[in-house]
């Protein structure tokens, strides 16, 4: 076995101390189901569906109706085991602790057959002190609950009243309370997602040895001080001291483009301590700023703090420093009544343009950096600037918010609660106040993160009465709401990060919300804060339809995926629009016939006399019914920036519902693939279906290789509405899509994200258009 021995501190010097060890328990460990008749290998970071499917004991599990069939393993109760030798002389450390990263997520964990602890919360990071049972050859047990079934006994204990909603809608065929339990909520089903409540230890796991003292935590804010014109970097640093005497020493900082070194006294008194620097960057340095994707760079500064402490120890720490300054704007605005509801970066009025993200995979070992770096990627090729982190799913992993800061991609960071009531019992609030200040600390150094919020739709669940709370009992609701969301989560975020707003929900009222005790009566106001906004019955071209709000933070409406994307998961008698798997996958109630109905305002509905051909059309025309509503919706977000109409508009953002989706089914989600920064635009003068005059159009591609990229030469015989270009499951973005052909020829590119060649995509190649179906 390869040893995962990292010598955190280099010796440097006569007399420098290594003061801490890590080894790391990520790889190979042994899993057990409940009565043991299941025992198998399984990879830390990972799950127990990841570890069944690579030792081939269940399919794929997104293959057809196997979120059904594999319900078994999250019912069940798992053990993670793991034997292993430390290779360093333990009892030479004062301090051992096993670190967890995440545990995902109800589990009792044993070591050396001792117990020493237990989680109840994905989203926490665990620490536990195990200097005392530590030996040189140990073994660690984590014996997992069924989230599902802890969730129903938690809810079960909870007899003072119901917290709702007590089960998914049927159609979503997911599992019941996941509001009881610190876990991803959408794991339990959601009208675009699978039930798939996993079971693991998702993320790093290691032993850390130390002596003296040790760094917990190192965050930093850069704060600008307005009156003084200047900027100042707060640094905090928390230490374990285990040494029995003070640690005293000297920590230098150091951010050489900015001609910035600073350097500061420090003792260390025994116990936790925590160490807060205040660094100034002198006013005749130029601080060039973050600036969001297409109003400037992202440059950011390399800093340095060197802690010098006594005995030789040396703890150094680089990160990389962001300036930027975030500001909500909620003021009167002339002609309107309400507030405006807007952000200021920088001081200076930013537009929000952009989509909501969902956790990319129900299995999260499976969301890779190149994944990842691939779809925030496409979010600035499409002229994007803000993403919203919905409160459904997880708190992303640490290189999404890195390469947002990188990309200059806006975040919109919620807490993750999201469409229900939670409950507030102490170990619940417990629980909860512990994930919030480790989020925090986690998160607050990046200035991608514009905001936080406290959840996704539960004010507005409670308001507009969701789950037929009668009048009477409402004030318990309430009381909750406001406990759990303003008197805990607001003042963590009040005590623990400065430099960026709040707002308890999302739709939400921002200050008017304040105003009415926390709670409006209509949270969706078009006067106040950001609305969330979904009709499907509406004529979607009709522009008339859409609300003229402050800010639109949630919009959209469905498309089935491609064919070559359902193909993989699903066999010949799947492909229908009416089949059992092609309404087993929608999830949301009537979804299917929305998109039809919608559709058929505009387009004639496909009728070949193939099935097969009548299916990929369907599938097709859903997605340019999808285009043209989501473009007439964000077009009119976008005009209504400058205009007050009836009293209603300057609206600041709009981040349609979804841009990625969890798996292969219908949902909300759509990449765009525009790289131009004005597309050339169309008014049609009438619908597509009463449209005279269009003929069949036959389109032909040459394909040529031109470096990593691949180019496409497209002439057409007719003028062709929507033409859309597949390469079947060759991975990659084309420069443009589903666009209008109106001249003979144009040039398309395509970027592979895999390695690939002419032949192969000469093979998978096809087009459509509208012309195919009239
Ligand atoms: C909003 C979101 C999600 C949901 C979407 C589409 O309510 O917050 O909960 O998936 O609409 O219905």
């Amino acid at each position: 076995m390869r040893l995962h021995l990292l010598l955190l501190l280099a010796l440097c010097g006569a007399g420098t101390t290594a003061a801490e060890l890590s080894y790391s328990l990520r790889g190979n460990w042994s899993i057990c189901n409940g009565n043991g008749s299941l025992e198998l290998p399984g990879a830390v970071p990972g799950c127990v569906h990841s570890a069944l499917f690579q030792q081939g004991l269940i399919q794929d599990s997104y293959y057809r109706f196997n979120d059904l069939n594999y319900r078994w393993v999250s019912l069940d109760n798992w053990t993670y085991s793991k034997e292993f030798k430390i290779p360093f002389e333990i009892s030479k450390w004062q301090k051992v602790n096993l670190i967890l990263e995440g545990v995902d997520t109800v589990s009792k964990i044993l070591f050396n057959e001792v117990t020493i602890g237990e989680t109840d919360n994905m989203f926490n990071r665990y620490s536990f002190d195990i200097t005392n049972v530590v030996r040189d050859v140990n073994s660690i047990e984590l014996r997992f609950q069924s989230a599902v079934l802890y969730a129903a006994q938690q809810s079960k204990a909870h007899t003072r009243y119901q917290v709702p909603p007590d089960c998914p809608p049927l159609v979503q065929k997911g599992e019941c309370h996941v509001n009881f339990v610190r876990k991803e909520q959408c794991s339990f089903s959601w009208d675009w997602g699978p039930s798939f409540p996993t079971q693991g230890i998702w993320k790093d796991v290691r032993i850390e040895a130390y002596n003296i003292c040790h760094l917990n935590y190192f965050t930093f804010s850069p704060i600008y001080d307005k009156s003084a014109q200047e900027w100042n970097l707060e640094i905090e640093s928390t230490f374990d001291v285990v040494s029995s005497k003070p640690v005293g020493g000297q920590v230098i900082v150091a951010i050489p483009k900015l001609q910035t070194q600073q350097t500061y006294s420090i003792e260390l008194q025994p116990g936790k301590r925590i160490v807060e620097l205040f660094v100034n960057i002198s006013k005749n340095i130029t601080v060039e700023t973050w600036w969001p994707h297409g109003h400037g760079n992202q440059t950011g500064y390399n800093m340095t703090v060197l802690f010098e402490l006594d005995g030789g120890l040396n703890i150094e720490k680089s990160a990389k420093v962001y300036f930027r300054t975030v500001e909500l704007i909620e003021e009167p605005i002339k002609g309107s009544p309400g507030l405006s509801f807007y952000f200021k970066i920088n001081g200076f009025p930013i537009f929000l343009k952009g989509s909501n993200w969902i956790p990319a995979d129900s299995f999260q070992d499976r969301v890779t950096s190149e994944l990842l770096r691939l779809l925030l990627q496409s979010v600035v090729d499409a002229n994007m600037n803000t993403l919203r982190v919905w409160g459904g799913g997880i708190y992303e992993q640490d290189e999404f918010y890195e390469l947002c800061d990188e990309l200059g991609i806006m975040v919109w960071q919620d807490f993750m609660f999201a469409c229900a009531l939670y409950p507030t019992d102490q170990g619940f609030l417990d629980s909860v106040t512990a994930e919030v200040a480790y989020q925090i600390k986690r998160l607050k150094s990046h200035p991608s993160i514009i905001i936080w919020s406290g959840n996704n739709e539960n004010e507005e669940a409670l308001m507009m009465n969701w789950y037929h709370i009668s009048f009477t009992d409402r004030p318990i609701y309430i009381k909750d709401y406001v406990t759990l969301y303003v008197k805990n989560i607001r003042e963590l975020v009040l005590a623990g990060d400065k430099s960026r707003p709040f707002i308890t929900s999302s739709p939400t009222n921002g200050a008017e919300t304040v105003a009415e005790a926390w709670v409006s009566q209509n949270p969706n106001s078009n006067y106040f804060g950001d609305v969330h906004f979904y009709d499907y019955i509406s004529d979607c071209w009709n522009w008339k339809v859409f609300p003229k709000a402050r800010f639109a933070s949630e919009y959209g409406y469905q498309s089935w995926p491609s064919f070559s994307t359902l193909e993989k998961v699903s066999s010949t008698e799947d492909w229908s629009f009416n089949s059992k798997f092609s309404l087993h996958r929608q999830h949301h109630e009537g979804g299917n016939k929305q998109m039809l109905y919608q559709a058929g305002l505009h387009f004639k509905l496909p009728q070949s006399t193939d099935p097969l051909r009548t299916f990929k059309d369907t599938i097709y025309l859903t997605q340019v019914m999808q285009a043209q509503c989501v473009k007439t919706e964000t077009e009119f977000y976008r005009r209504s920036r400058s205009e007050i109409v009836d009293q209603q508009g300057h609206t600041m953002g709009a981040l349609y519902w979804q841009l990625n989706d969890i798996w292969q089914a219908p949902s909300w989600a759509s990449l765009a693939d525009h790289e131009l920064l004005s597309p050339t635009n169309y008014h049609f003068l009438s619908s597509p279906k009463e449209a005279v005059g269009l003929c069949k159009a036959q389109i032909t591609a040459i394909i040529s290789q031109q470096g990593d990229i691949f180019v496409f030469d497209l002439e057409t015989s007719a003028v062709a509405p929507f033409v859309w270009l597949d390469v079947g499951s060759i991975p990659g973005r084309f420069s443009d899509n589903g666009f209008l052909m109106t001249e003979k020829t144009r040039t398309i590119l395509f970027y592979p994200w895999e390695p690939t060649s002419k032949n192969e995509l000469e093979q998978s190649f096809h087009v459509t258009s509208l012309t195919d179906i009239y």
